[in-house]
């Protein structure tokens, strides 16, 4: 950087190889954001990589709750459900899974297998998890606590309140 420029927005705290994986996030918003791959920074180091989340800055929400998902068998199907009000941030810090996201009118697929790679999920989307690799853990980054009365478990209740609140 030539001496006496004076970087801005995200140039100011992240070296460049990290920047350039923030800019490309504005280009990966789907159906209006409401799912998205999120890139999280990476600090690059002969003693291994290390990726840093911190709050109010990386991810949309103000995190309320964090877990996991391991020891799960290769041919588990998890999800099959969607949210009233619950946003999330999905990781798979080790290994990889499929994540089957529907809004009520398309489906979509991705595959998680870079921890610095999440999925951001809105309120009101259906999601399915399957093929999970030997030894995978996911993480999920949460906007609440955890309310059994937030959830759609039923695909045609789900379907119907989506359509009713497209229409
Ligand atoms: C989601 C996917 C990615 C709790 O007591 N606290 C919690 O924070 C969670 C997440 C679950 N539970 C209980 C509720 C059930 O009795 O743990 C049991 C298993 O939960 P569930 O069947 O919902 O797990 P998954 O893996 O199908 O879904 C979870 C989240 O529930 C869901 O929001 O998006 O992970």
């Amino acid at each position: 950087m030539p001496s006496g420029q004076t970087l801005r927005g995200p140039d100011r705290f992240f070296p460049p190889t990290v920047v350039r994986g923030l800019q490309e996030l504005d280009q990966k918003d789907e159906w209006g954001g409401a799912v998205r791959l999120v890139d999280l920074p990476r600090i690059h180091d002969p003693r291994g990589d290390l990726t840093f989340i911190e709050g109010g800055r990386h991810i949309p929400f103000e995190i309320a709750r964090v877990y996991y998902l391991y020891n799960v068998p290769v041919d588990a199907e998890r999800g099959g459900h969607a949210h009233q009000e619950l946003q999330q941030v999905i990781f798979a810090l080790s290994g990889s899974f499929r994540i089957v996201v529907d809004d009520g009118r398309e489906r979509k697929e991705y595959w998680l297998r870079d921890p610095r790679r999440g999925l951001y999920v809105s309120q009101m989307i259906w999601r399915e998890m399957d093929s999970f690799s030997q030894g995978a853990v996911g993480m999920v980054l949460a906007s609440h606590r955890y309310d059994e009365a937030d959830y759609y478990r039923n695909y045609t209740e789900f379907l119907e309140v989506a359509k009713s609140q497209s229409a």
